[in-house]
């Protein structure tokens, strides 16, 4: 099928809730905005609830609805499966739809663990082979000003690294009367503020310096160790033993650890959901011999960029409104100083898949990079419980 001359993409996803409109947004907008050598043609959207993707179907025009994931996976019409479902089927569907012969794009973290992001990986390097690409969406990467920091770092700009300091702070279940849900249970979501928003720094941090995190120290909590469980909840699995009113949580709401990164910078890592006040707040610091960059992501239009090679007189952190045609992907958006927002990452994560499909090679984040990321979680997690490195202050 071929729409305006060009060729089109089916696309199929799964999973309809936050993630589900993030994504049904960016199928929709990239042909708007970016000249792109495939159209995404929103074929079918899945989810278990007929009524409720129905609903999602219709507020974003998805052609058709499935309550069945695998009827995705099958039809013929289908060329692409984006899975937004909890970490606990993505293996299972990302790995069925590329045996299927289906492009996948998997939601963050890749797996709930580092053997199900092994058994991935491989189905994506075979699927790779006859020209099948898949990719796993750490989408800040996509951030214009944070795609910008990875141009500068890579110029050397910064010098050689010494520091990386990553935080990524919410406050939304600081309240412990927030209900239970699915990302409080190991079962469903493989970890708690560590995968949701901890692997998000973790990918953002190797992506922006280009090394690998090689070893970690850490510490978790979890503050709340129940929670009310509401009437309409349905999710809880066994782990998260419920007496019909409350139910243990399963899952860390913190997680701090030290790092180093195979560049030799020494970093600090903290993930956490009780930090009142701190809606979705992502920070990255590198500072190097020759310079530092800094970001936060609520203030997600701006990088600062200090330059240590100027004199001291007149040095200091430079304020750079990432918004000029030159930057990366902002001259598909509006005229300078016109902000971009959230959104706007998951559309040029699409613009990005689509391109490297039509180019046949494989799109970045690749699925070997979300198990490299997977292994850095499960490193945190053995740190953590084994309290190897930790030292009691003596009273
Ligand atoms: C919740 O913590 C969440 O929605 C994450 O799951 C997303 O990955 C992040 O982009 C925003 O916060």
């Amino acid at each position: 099928m071929t729409v305006d001359g060009k060729p089109t993409l089916g696309i199929g996803m799964v999973g309809y809730a936050f993630m589900g409109a993030a994504h049904s947004q960016a199928w929709r907008n990239a042909p708007s905005f970016f000249d792109l050598p495939l159209t995404p043609r929103l074929a079918a959207i899945g989810g278990r609830n007929a009524d409720a993707a129905g609903e999602v179907a219709g507020r974003f025009g998805w052609h058709s609805v499935e309550t069945d994931w695998r009827r995705i996976v099958e039809r013929d019409d289908i060329d692409l499966v984006d899975v937004c479902t909890p970490g606990d089927t993505h293996a299972e569907i990302a790995i069925a739809a590329l045996q299927a012969g289906k492009h996948v794009l998997c939601e963050k973290p890749l797996a709930n663990s580092v053997a199900e992001a092994e058994a991935m990986v491989e189905a994506a390097e075979e699927a790779a082979r006859s020209g099948v690409r898949a990719m796993v969406g750490f989408t800040y990467r996509r951030v214009p000003a944070l795609s910008l920091a990875r141009r500068l770092v890579e110029q050397g700009t910064v010098g050689q690294i010494r520091h990386v300091r990553a935080q990524y702070l919410q406050d939304w279940i600081s309240d412990a009367d927030t209900p239970f849900s699915w990302r409080l249970d190991r079962e469903r979501a493989g970890s708690g503020a560590l995968g949701d928003i901890g692997a998000h720094i973790v990918d953002l941090t190797q992506f922006l310096t280009g090394e690998r995190i090689t070893g970690v120290s850490a510490l978790t909590e979890t503050f709340v160790k129940e929670r009310p469980v509401p009437e309409e909840f349905s999710g809880l699995s066994g782990t998260a033993a419920a007496d019909g009113q409350r139910a243990t949580v399963t899952v860390d709401d913190a997680a701090l650890f030290l790092a180093r990164f195979s560049g030799g910078a020494v970093a600090t890592f903290e993930a956490t959901r009780m930090a009142s006040g701190r809606k979705n707040a992502l920070r990255v610091e590198i500072n190097g011999t020759d310079g530092s960059i800094a970001f936060d992501l609520e203030n997600m239009n701006v990088l600062h960029l200090y330059d240590h090679t100027e004199a001291a007189e007149h040095a200091g952190f430079k304020r750079i409104l990432v918004t000029e045609p030159g930057h990366p992907y902002v001259a598909a958006w509006w005229p300078p100083g016109h902000l971009i927002g959230y959104e706007h990452s998951f559309t040029h994560q699409a613009v990005d898949l689509l391109t490297a499909i039509a180019e046949d090679r494989d799109p970045a984040p690749t699925f070997a990079d979300g198990l490299r990321v997977q292994r850095v979680l499960a490193a945190v997690e053995a740190s953590a419980g084994n309290g190897s490195t930790w030292t009691e202050v003596p009273r």
